[in-house]
């Protein structure tokens, strides 16, 4: 009885520890929700334009930090279809970030063998916005590391419509059996056809909703939340996040 108490003392110290980060079961896919960017501004007293551009900072040392942990696909939010309805002047901000972004990180990007991709409604973009963006995927599409993946006037209600829409036509044209529609056809029809599905959902500053976010993907991920906003978060947020994964992980394991 006692030496059972013993190992279940020690088993219960050892999951206390603070774990540290395995190379092995690193999560293939991260997606972010970025928020808290207003907030972090408006806690300083500077405009909400000063927190999405310190938190364009955030997205280069998160990048950085996910490409030197091995993760293959990092998914970011940084745009939603419902961001339209914001003031125009704070709009025309944002749409000038991703070239911005761009100008100065493109080349450090290539070197680090990042490919960039954007998963969203290409169509609405400003012209300016839209050039910058295929340029650097352009630049990057035979790059082999890390796939940075923006989700730019992403919506994932949209997204599912148009996957249905797609398939709907195929049918009627009499290219597809309706018996032969499965979660793998709406799957394939989805923005983000060709990548996996995210392991990890990370969501900064405290909200706990997945606000119209990949909502097919993230069937099976693990979520993660915390209270930090975007603009402070950095590689020990990230890696803390990746620990917890982990360690959710090797506990399922030990149960199956
Ligand atoms: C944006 C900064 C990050 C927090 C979220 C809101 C504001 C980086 C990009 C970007 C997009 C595409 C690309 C390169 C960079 C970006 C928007 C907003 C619209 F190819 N940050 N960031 N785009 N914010």
């Amino acid at each position: 009885m006692i030496k059972r108490f013993q190992a279940w003392l020690q088993q219960k110290e050892q999951s206390s520890k603070p774990q540290e980060l395995t190379r092995d079961n690193v999560p293939e896919h991260v997606a972010i929700i970025m928020d808290g960017n207003g907030r972090w501004a408006k806690h300083r007293g500077l405009p909400r334009v000063a927190g999405h551009h310190n938190g364009m900072k955030a997205v280069k040392r998160v990048t950085i930090a996910a490409n030197d942990m091995g993760i293959k696909v990092l998914t970011m939010y940084v745009f939603s279809t419902e961001n339209w309805k914001r003031p125009k002047d704070e709009v025309d901000f944002l749409m000038k970030l991703p070239q911005e972004f761009l100008a100065i990180e493109l080349d450090e990007l290539i070197e680090k063998n990042v490919q960039v991709r954007m998963m969203g409604y290409r169509e609405d973009l400003p012209e300016h916005t839209l050039r910058a963006l295929e340029e650097a995927e352009r630049k990057t599409k035979h790059n082999t590391g890390l796939i940075l993946n923006f989700a730019l006037n992403y919506g994932s209600q949209r997204e599912i419509v148009e996957s249905v829409r797609h398939i709907a036509r195929e049918v009627e044209a009499g290219r597809l059996n309706v018996d032969d529609i499965e979660e793998a056809t709406i799957h394939s029809h989805l923005l983000s056809n060709g990548l996996p599905d995210p392991d990890l959902l990370i969501r900064t500053s405290g909200e706990l909703r997945l606000s119209n976010f990949m909502l097919w993907q993230l069937a099976y991920s693990e979520l993660w939340f915390t209270d930090i906003y975007w603009p402070d978060f950095n590689e020990q947020h990230l890696r803390e996040a990746v620990i917890e994964y982990q360690r959710r992980s090797r506990r399922y394991g030990g149960l199956q």
